[in-house]
């Protein structure tokens, strides 16, 4: 569950930089992945969700307190990659490169995991402040495929964990 307890607080460690009491955490990932869904649930904020890729254009925030600490979620568009190509993609690849964000999670569509990988490895790269978050679970169900979440943190050497929102 994307928790403190499950994700590690060190994670989240502020950088000395830092003047602003809150952690900032980027919400990223593939397009129509549920990245919206997952901050709308922990913000309760009401970012446009809906059934097509590109519905978010352009960064969101919202807050969410938890345990009295303060956390500022940023739900930024869908992109596969950071090589961008489009316009959202360019705002999503310049949030994680140049904003750095104390944490990233990036959701993964359970799915499609192989493709949503790519993203995982490319933002692997920039920054070793990552939670993998796998969303849509009950659509893998039905199609049958079943994922190992502690076997891929191993593998993947970063928290894994599953929506529950
Ligand atoms: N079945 C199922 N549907 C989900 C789940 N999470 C989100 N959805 C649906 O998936 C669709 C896409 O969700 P969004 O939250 O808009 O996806 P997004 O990643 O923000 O999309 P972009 O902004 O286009 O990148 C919506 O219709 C959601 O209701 C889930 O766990 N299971
Ligand atoms: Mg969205």
């Amino acid at each position: 569950m994307l928790t403190n307890s499950s994700c590690g607080f060190n994670l989240l460690k502020k950088d000395s930089n830092s003047n602003n009491s809150s952690y900032t955490i980027a919400l990223a990932g593939n397009p129509n992945v549920g990245k919206s869904t997952i901050f709308n649930n922990l913000t309760g904020m009401h970012q446009h969700t809906g059934n097509w890729p590109g519905k978010t254009v352009a960064n969101a925030s919202g807050r969410c307190y938890f345990k009295n600490q303060d956390f500022l979620f940023v739900d930024i568009p869908g992109t596969y990659s950071i090589m961008s190509c489009s316009e959202e993609e360019e705002i999503a690849r310049n949030y994680i490169c140049f904003e750095k964000p104390n944490a990233t999670i990036i959701v993964l569509d359970a799915t499609c995991l192989e493709r949503n990988l790519n993203l995982v490895f490319q933002i692997m790269e920039i920054t070793p402040n990552i939670i993998v978050c796998v969303n849509l679970l009950d659509e893998a169900k039905i199609k049958k495929i079943s994922i190992d979440l502690s076997k891929l943190s191993n593998l993947l050497g970063v928290p894994v964990v599953r929506n529950y929102c």
